[in-house]
């Protein structure tokens, strides 16, 4: 790499972000021929399965599916041992995968990007780390991640804690122990629903502080069966292939056919009482056609489990706080846990209520909200990303014409197909907002994404195109688009990360798109068909190739 005083460094392709996504556009870009190099902030590859090292963090996704398919060699040869793959184990497997394929020579850890300019004349991107380092190339891929910016609440006092505290995005590679702490977790989402079983098992006292009650079902993970291993593996690839069929890029689930409406009461309880048994979401919230369409049908299921957390948790007064009131169940992420209600029988476990009693500080001894002082060892921020645009938003992304996007993004994130955004030509999104990234499998999203972005460059190639930019109208048509189709469902309703709710400030959005990968691959690949309908293409040149191999 080059530092100011000298020459950038000159690339084909400049990837931002090692984790699953970067991860494979550098195997499919060189596959193309191209000089790639990707910068990655970590030290080590796997994005979030980087920096998420919290006790109990578990994908909620089967690792039988949450795994690459580009290669039939790896999906066969790698063993997943359990059903809900673990952090340790998916890290392990990242971690493979770059060895596997050599991918590590064209990455550069320890640096984080902070700028990226586009050139018009040149039609390159100039990026700048926080090494003071310099490289160009003619394409810059953000593969930054969705939920890759930690944030946690600005209360007073933190400064002044004498005790330690942790955010579950950011853990501590040695890990912690909590043995004989009185600890304090906020937050309670994925990560704070995952961690608080384990952390009460360790901990002298543990306080949640919840400020709202969240649905959880439980995950029933378990070892995986060596016949169900290998006939899985046997379908891999039809299982792949049948996977960009459904709504959430996995197959194996038989769509519904019925509304919870239609259905008696009698026999809509043997349904979720059948799916709450098998573990998993996607089945939970496949069980009616309409349950995230019809308020009425959701209530039936969002009943159901509420009925399960009082049966389960001793105290009346604890299990009504845990019962969620605020938003239809699966309109915000649905969570998967291992004895997360069950926790709550422990005796030295309590649960706050913060939402109408807020914190309000923290002190040099532990926290004080509105009503009482808590004594605490250890404070866990379970509280979540700037998520969707967040990681993108940190870089100072700009064009020589003047746009940047922080601006482009003011009022929430513009794009075209979660791929590009007018007015920043050759910049690439793996994931961007209003693609069905985060309300689907995410590394098929991810293989999804680069595959369509190869593709494009290998036809820009072909016709010797400098440059490719998204059209104002088609990028305006597909915002509208992504919120007809959100407005036809449940889940604008709740104040969750898909609309940038826990961020204060942030613009109320809805950024995944959630017409279904199915509906949305197909329009990527009628696009690409069709010329690449709704982007244009700049002037042809002579020499097509930017660095030399
Ligand atoms: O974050 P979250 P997360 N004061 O935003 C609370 C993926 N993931 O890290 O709901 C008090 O969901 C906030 O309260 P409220 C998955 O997609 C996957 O848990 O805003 N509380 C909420 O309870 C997931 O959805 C896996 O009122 C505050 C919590 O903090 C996404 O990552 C595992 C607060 C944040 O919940 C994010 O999950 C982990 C404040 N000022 C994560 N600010 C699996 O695969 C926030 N909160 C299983």
């Amino acid at each position: 790499m080059s530092t100011p005083s000298s020459e950038p460094a000159r690339f084909d392709a400049i990837i931002v972000g090692a984790g699953v996504g970067g991860l494979y556009a550098i195997y499919r870009l060189r596959r193309l021929g191209l000089k790639v190099r990707a910068f990655e902030a970590a030290g080590g590859v796997g994005g979030t399965w980087y920096w998420n090292r919290y006790p109990g963090c578990r994908c909620d996704v089967e690792s039988m599916e949450y795994s690459y398919s580009f290669s039939d060699e790896l999906q066969q040869e790698w063993h997943w041992p359990e059903r809900y793959g673990t952090q340790p184990e998916i890290l392990r497997y990242v971690n493979h995968v770059a060895d596997r394929f050599d991918l590590r020579r064209d990455i550069e850890f320890n640096t984080r990007v902070k700028q990226a300019v586009f050139d018009s004349d040149s039609s390159t991107w100039t990026v700048t780390t926080d090494k003071g380092s310099v490289a160009t190339a003619r394409f810059c891929i953000m593969a930054t991640g969705n939920l890759s910016t930690p944030r946690r609440p600005n209360y007073p006092g933190l400064d002044g804690f004498g005790g330690k505290w942790y955010h579950t995005g950011l853990w501590p590679h040695d890990g912690v122990d909590f043995t004989g702490l009185r600890v304090g977790v906020i937050g309670t989402g994925s990560s704070g629903v995952q961690s608080i079983p384990i952390i009460a098992r360790q901990a002298r006292h543990l306080y949640v502080f919840q400020r709202t009650a969240n649905f959880s079902l439980p995950a029933r993970n378990a070892p995986i069966q060596p016949d169900k291993e290998r006939a899985h593996k046997a379908e891999y690839p039809e299982r792949r292939r049948a996977a960009y069929d459904t709504p959430f890029g996995i197959a194996g689930y038989p769509p519904p056919v019925k509304s919870a409406l239609d259905a008696s009461e009698a026999e809509r309880q043997r349904a979720y009482e059948a799916k709450w048994a098998e573990g998993g979401s996607i089945s939970f919230l496949y069980s009616y056609t309409d349950l995230l369409l019809s308020k009425e049908a959701n209530e039936t299921a969002s009943e159901f489990v509420r009925r399960k957390i009082r049966a389960t948790v001793n105290d009346a007064k604890t299990a009504e706080l845990l019962c969620p009131d605020s938003h239809p169940i699966g309109t915000k992420r649905l969570i998967l846990d291992t004895e997360y209600y069950e926790t709550y029988n422990r005796g030295n476990v309590t649960l706050v209520d913060i939402r109408s009693k807020p914190i309000e500080a923290i002190t040099p001894v532990g926290l004080r909200t509105a009503d009482a002082e808590y004594a605490l060892d250890a404070i866990v921020f379970a509280t979540g990303f700037d998520a969707m645009t967040g990681a993108m938003k940190e870089i100072d992304i700009r064009t020589d014409a003047g746009v940047s996007i922080e601006d482009k993004w003011e009022d929430g994130p513009r794009t075209y197909l979660g791929i590009m955004m007018a007015g920043f030509p050759n910049l690439f999104m793996i994931t961007g907002p209003q693609s069905p990234g985060v309300k689907s499998q995410m590394i098929l999203a991810c293989e999804q994404h680069v595959d369509w972005i190869a593709d494009c460059m290998q036809h820009m190639r072909e016709r010797g195109f400098s440059c490719i930019e998204a059209e104002e109208t088609a990028e305006d048509a597909w915002v509208r688009h992504n919120n007809e189709v959100a407005d036809r469902t449940l889940y604008p309703l709740a104040n969750s990360w898909y609309v940038g709710a826990n961020i204060p400030g942030k613009p109320r959005v809805f950024m995944p798109y959630v017409g279904g990968v199915s509906a949305y691959k197909k329009k990527c690949d009628e696009i690409a068909c069709n010329g690449y309908e709704g982007f244009r293409f700049g002037a042809r040149i002579e020499e097509w190739r930017f660095a030399a191999k």
